[in-house]
């Protein structure tokens, strides 16, 4: 059934509840000599490149491949628009590799027509810190579907994280592939619910009126947390310890320094927000919530061309309750004019989705370990890992 999965160093169906195999690398590490010199061959009329993110013209490729050409929902109503900035911001955390941002063009006319990315990042399984590559932004131009280029993509995104000494990955897919260390849940909070209805991303409610749904939908005009700003700069040592503290509940986390939250959670404008909790009596930083900005072309409406829509990150309360912080995060996303506020059920956000008037999307999106085994999936509270 999975003719390329089941050849991989992946958890297999088969394996479910074999409780003889052990947690950890389902291979060992081989020698750097014994890793693959040469690139997979591709099919003749297409050929590999480095894709440079700091050049604006190959980003300009990257984005316009992606916008044409990336994830869409069940129905093929939105389709992901992630933005240069974004792009480059997701593809340059500190320690990255230009090889692992690889693309494929035609040979003939240079049109960049596939795409696979690496990034590095120390992950933690249980008490096991491993370096890994986080792979994302898979795609295949729509007219070469279904030509087992993806395969092709995936050994070679794989020799070239090999030829880093790095040797798992942790990746996400809205499909199942074996096999899933947990598969969470999609939650959406609407701000905007009339342009929300009026394109299709949400239904009116049984025995509901436009004005009552907007009614229903009203935040406050300001956040309600005493203390609560911007984080800034000076304020990376603090928010380190508070996530590392925090992160270290989870089975699956990452194990962030101060070099990676300078990186993933200093406020970049429309990639990253995020907000703390200073005490305003002992100046001590309590609480913490973050979101990044992931808009969706909306396709074929007459009205509207984008969906702009917040994703919940990292968030930490230790005073603050969980479920004020985040209103007032939804309070900031109503302000900057989101139209939506979605979240996965990973971490503690179940106690707060709920009353916080978040509703269940249609979209699962499953989490996966490369060459590493767990002996039991997760359920996704016990998961501290948001990967964008
Ligand atoms: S998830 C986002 C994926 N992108 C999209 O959904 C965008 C729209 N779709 C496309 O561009 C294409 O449909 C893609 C497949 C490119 C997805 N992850 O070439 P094919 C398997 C992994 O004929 P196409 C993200 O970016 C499929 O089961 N495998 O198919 C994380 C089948 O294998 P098997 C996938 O439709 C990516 C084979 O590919 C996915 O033309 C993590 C068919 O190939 C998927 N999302 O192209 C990648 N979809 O026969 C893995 C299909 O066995 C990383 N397939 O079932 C692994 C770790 C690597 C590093 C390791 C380091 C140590
Ligand atoms: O956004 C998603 N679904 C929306 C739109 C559905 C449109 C028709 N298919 C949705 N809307 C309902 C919102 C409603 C608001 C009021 C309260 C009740 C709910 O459900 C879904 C997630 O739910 N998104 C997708 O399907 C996109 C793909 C998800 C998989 C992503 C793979 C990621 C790749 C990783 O790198």
């Amino acid at each position: 059934k999975h003719k390329f999965w089941e050849t991989q160093p992946v958890g297999q169906f088969k394996d479910i509840g074999n409780s003889t195999l052990s947690e950890g690398p389902i291979e060992p590490p081989a020698p750097l000599s014994e890793v693959k010199q040469e690139p997979y061959n591709l099919p003749s009329p297409y050929e590999w490149t480095t894709c440079d993110m700091d050049s604006e013209e190959t980003c300009s490729e990257v984005y316009n491949l992606l916008m044409n050409n990336y994830v869409e929902d069940d129905e093929n109503m939105f389709r992901f628009n992630y933005s240069k900035e974004f792009l480059r911001w997701a593809l340059r955390p500190p320690g990255y590799f230009k090889s692992w941002h690889i693309g494929v063009r035609v040979k003939t006319s240079k049109k960049l027509v596939a795409f696979i990315t690496g990034v590095p990042a120390r992950i933690r399984v249980r008490e096991e810190v491993v370096n890994m590559a986080e792979i994302n932004f898979l795609c295949v131009h729509k007219k070469l579907r279904s030509k087992r280029l993806a395969p092709v993509m995936i050994k070679e995104v794989t020799r070239r994280v090999h030829l880093e000494n790095i040797w798992q990955a942790a990746y996400t897919a809205g499909v199942v592939l074996p096999t899933p260390i947990t598969t969470c849940q999609y939650w959406h909070r609407s701000l905007n619910p009339k342009k929300l209805i009026d394109v299709g991303f949400s239904r009116l409610g049984a025995r509901m009126t436009m004005s009552r749904t907007i009614k229903l939908y009203k935040l406050p005009d300001s956040t309600a947390t005493p203390g609560l700003r911007k984080m800034e700069l000076h304020d990376v040592p603090a928010v380190t310890r508070l996530l590392k503290s925090y992160l270290g509940q989870f089975a699956v986390a990452p194990d962030f320094d101060e070099d990676d939250v300078e990186h993933w959670l200093l406020p970049t404008e429309n990639v990253v927000d995020s907000y703390l909790v200073e005490s305003p009596e002992t100046h001590e930083i309590t609480d913490f919530c973050s979101f990044y900005t992931l808009p969706s072309s909306i396709l074929g409406n007459q009205n509207y061309t984008t969906l702009k829509a917040a994703y919940s990150y990292y968030n930490v309360s230790t005073k603050t309750p969980l479920l004020q912080l985040m209103n007032d995060a939804l309070v900031v996303a109503k302000q900057k004019d989101y139209d939506v506020f979605n979240a996965l059920d990973v971490m503690q956000n179940e106690s707060f989705l709920k009353e916080l008037k978040f509703g269940p999307g249609d979209g699962q999106l499953h989490y996966y370990l490369y060459n590493y085994r767990l002996q039991h999936a997760l359920k996704p509270s016990e998961l501290g890992l948001v990967l964008l």
